[in-house]
């Protein structure tokens, strides 16, 4: 596995293959339309392209219910398409990390199928339980709505399914289960690929008994579960561990900071490092994602250095990111999708960037692109937002409302097109588009972006060069800076007795900060989302306003 000193110099890039860019006119974005941009990518600076699923699938959940780990689905092109992608990125210095869906499979994989066909081997690569006609196993529900189990007449039993009811969560439990999963690796090692995304991997370990959960959705009970350590262990040393200098990433729902230690600190074996998603729910009423808050940045800016300061002091390792395709868009969420957009974005991208961790950049938040806000639940395709549009209307929430709802927190708002020009669909398909694209996109493109210095763009790329070139950003200590400050999230990163300090105002209003006079004295300013300008020990940051400064 690749040394957390080596992590810490590199910055990877998420692409949402669907919606990046398309090359034959169907609307749908492919490999050969991917390859095609590898230069833009390479222009950024990055090192790693996460690929979300790219392999056969009835799209239900847009790949993530997988029909055939180890092939590509015709819909993003061939093998060959995914071999030239390959080899065109090592051109470039720029590698796959490729996405595994390791708890659930597609119910139209074969191994499902043939379970319903009654073959008792693969009937045990899947979760069952009795229950009654009206009466599910347990009271647990699905993270897209409604009962985590479905009866299935075939084998007369219920199938858990965390996610839709056609992702049927995998029996980790079962030894042939796992081997077949390992198998995929070496798979796709087989050609080449030396980086991995686990999707959803600390949900693998379910208990085996199961009750009904009378505090909550069930979570608590296969979250972090009983063997999942031991299993994550396995998945290393039989699977991707075998290899030389792999990079993991595990997605971790609903995890805990101990847990996550464990799962990143090198001599435990499990994994590079790990996504969590506490910092991306300090907007949530009651951790309910459905219903709407204004950020709470106190806690925000608590998580983040919790995190950071529980990770390093263990040892362990962050994925560091705002966006994904899951979240809605960062600009229009934490920062100001009008009047500041640009200067917001910048000042989002820095907080995160200069972080101890490896970062990660979703295609199009180095644009500063915005949500969707679409009104019409036609223009809606993600499962669960209209699985949630109807269990909100069903709420008796109007429909205004419950548009205001789906457009702040849609996952589709972070899966519109790449928009690459201002031009038709974006640039991204000379066809229909599978998702609508933003009709912002005559403002806000990868083209007009690359024309101009003061871009958001331009500024992602000096983010991405300063973390090449910088000790202090790849390795220094993380400590809290103007921890009590209630606008401007604060640190310092310190290596060999040189410190890099980071402020970040997270308000559209002026914010005037204390800082010590040692601090201050002989800083050099590196990166500014305004106008580079020195540290002082009483200085007042500006709307939104971002400084790094090196001591
Ligand atoms: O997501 C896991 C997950 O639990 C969430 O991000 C989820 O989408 C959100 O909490 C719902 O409110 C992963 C993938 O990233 C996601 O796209 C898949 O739909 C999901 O797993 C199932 O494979
Ligand atoms: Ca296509």
């Amino acid at each position: 596995m690749m040394k957390q000193t080596d992590l810490g110099g590199k910055v990877v890039y998420q692409i949402y293959v669907k919606s990046f860019q398309d090359s034959n006119g169907d609307g749908i974005g492919d490999l050969p339309g991917l390859t095609s941009r590898l230069d833009y990518l390479a222009g950024l600076g990055v090192d790693y392209l996460w690929l979300t699923p790219i392999y056969p699938s009835p799209q239900r959940d847009n790949g993530y219910d997988v029909a055939d780990y180890c092939a590509i689905d015709p819909c993003y092109g061939t093998m060959e398409d995914f071999e030239t992608l390959c080899r065109e990125g090592e051109k470039r210095g720029i590698r796959i990390m490729l996405d595994m869906v390791f708890n659930h499979t597609s119910t139209a994989h074969a191994w499902f199928r043939r379970a319903l066909a009654g073959e008792k081997k693969y009937q045990d690569y899947y979760i069952w339980r009795d229950g009654g006609p009206d009466a599910p196993p347990t009271n647990w529900v699905s993270k897209f709505g409604g009962s985590a189990w479905q009866y299935s007449p075939e084998v007369g039993k219920y199938y858990l399914h965390l996610f839709d009811v056609t992702q049927a969560d995998l029996n980790w439990d079962n030894p042939d289960l796992r081997e077949e999963l390992f198998a995929v690796l070496d798979f796709w090692a087989g050609k080449g690929v030396r980086a991995f995304r686990f999707d959803v991997v600390n949900l693998i370990s379910k208990p085996g008994t199961m009750t009904d959960d009378d505090k909550g959705d069930g979570r608590r009970f296969y979250t972090d579960g009983p063997r999942i350590h031991e299993y994550l262990r396995m998945l290393n040393e039989r699977g991707f561990g075998k290899y030389e200098n792999v990079v993991t990433v595990g997605e971790m729902s609903s995890t805990s900071l101990d847990n996550c230690v464990g799962y990143t600190r090198p001599d435990r074996h499990e994994l590079s490092m790990v996504f969590s998603f506490h910092h991306l729910k300090t907007d949530y009423k009651n951790g309910d994602k459905w219903a709407l808050e204004e950020n709470r940045f106190g806690e925000l800016k608590k998580l983040l250095t919790d995190w950071q300061l529980g990770m390093q002091a263990g040892g362990g390792w962050n994925a560091l990111f705002w966006c994904n395709h899951d979240q809605p868009r960062i600009v229009s969420r934490f920062g100001d999708e009008g009047q500041y957009r640009v200067r917001s974005a910048k000042m989002l991208a820095t907080a995160i960037h200069c972080l101890r961790g490896t970062p990660y950049i979703y295609q199009g938040e180095e644009l500063g692109m915005t949500n969707a806000h679409f009104t019409d639940i036609r223009q809606y395709q993600d499962v669960e937002s209209r699985n949630y549009y109807n269990i909100l209307r069903g709420q008796g929430l109007t429909e205004a409302e419950t548009y205001k709802v789906l457009g702040a927190r849609s996952r589709d708002n972070g899966r519109t097109p790449m928009q690459w020009t201002a031009g038709e669909n974006a640039g991204f398909t000379t066809g229909t588009p599978w998702l609508g694209v933003n009709p912002n996109h005559d403002a806000i493109n990868a083209q007009a972006a690359l024309a101009d210095g003061d871009s958001v763009l331009a500024y992602y790329r000096r983010l991405v060069a300063l973390r090449k070139q910088s000790e202090l950003v790849q390795a220094g200590e993380f400590a809290p800076l103007l921890a009590e400050d209630e606008r401007v999230f604060g640190y310092t990163r310190t290596l060999n007795g040189r410190t890099l300090v980071v402020l970040c105002n997270f308000y559209g209003a002026d914010a005037p900060v204390a800082l010590p006079q040692a601090l201050c004295a002989g800083a050099k300013p590196i990166l500014s989302n305004i106008q580079k300008r020195d540290l002082t020990p009483a200085m007042t940051l500006a709307p939104y306003e971002a400084g790094v400064w090196e001591v």
